[in-house]
């Protein structure tokens, strides 16, 4: 769990920006540029498909001691070895998830308000998401909820918060200035010419604040 509470910046394998066949090269990236936890996201992809991309960037992320989390799917994590999954607000619950697990792993959950911002606590899960900040094609048509509860929400909430959605470089400094201390970038990482340096341009912003 340390290298959650340690982790500022959250990246994401989303197979909706990334071919299939250059998965591992975009976590290669996304690892070099300095993120401290990846997530494999693959909506809709058949079971094989991410168990076999989860081993091939496992094999990345273990030697660095950076967290895999898989998109939904934790009942995968009984075969494959990653370190947790993540789940929507109409998934399953952070209960169910850590049953289908099978073993001690790192549950996430997404939020998109404050109300289910503390319900995802109450409920034990051990980090949040909590987006979008603004809208996004990554996920589209949920509502951008803006940067007016990142404070209220890190007051509140005392597991790991990271904020999500429609944060690029050129709009970061004004989410940390709101109070935000970790974040996840999809779209803004993955379609930057370099990924590496569009990771570290980050963390530089985080720590320089
Ligand atoms: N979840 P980008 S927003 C995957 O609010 C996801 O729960 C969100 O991608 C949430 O950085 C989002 O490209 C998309 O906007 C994040």
């Amino acid at each position: 769990m340390n290298a959650l509470a340690d982790a500022r910046l959250y990246g994401i394998v989303d197979l909706g920006y990334v071919p299939v066949g250059t998965a591992s090269l975009a976590a290669e990236k996304l690892l070099e540029g300095g993120v401290d936890v990846l997530q494999l996201r693959a909506k809709g992809a058949p079971k094989y498909l991410v168990a076999g991309l989860a081993e091939e960037i496992h094999a990345l992320t273990r030697p660095l001691g950076v967290p895999l989390i898989l998109n939904d799917y934790p009942e995968l994590l009984r075969d494959v070895p990653a370190e947790g999954a993540h789940v929507g607000q109409d998934d399953m619950s952070v209960a169910e998830a850590r049953a289908a697990a099978g073993r001690p792993v790192i549950i996430g959950k997404s939020t998109h308000s404050l109300v289910q911002a503390r319900a995802a606590v109450e409920e034990g899960a051990d980090y949040i998401g909590f987006g979008p900040l603004f809208a996004t094609p990554t996920k589209p048509g949920r509502p951008a909820i803006g940067l007016d509860d990142i404070a209220t929400v890190h007051a509140e909430v005392s597991r790991p918060i990271f904020c999500i959605g429609g944060i690029k470089n050129e709009n970061l400094t004004a989410v940390i200035a709101a109070g935000a201390q970790r974040v996840v970038i999809v779209s803004g990482w993955l379609q930057a010419a370099d990924v590496s340096d569009a990771v570290r341009a980050s963390r530089a912003s985080l720590l320089n604040f």
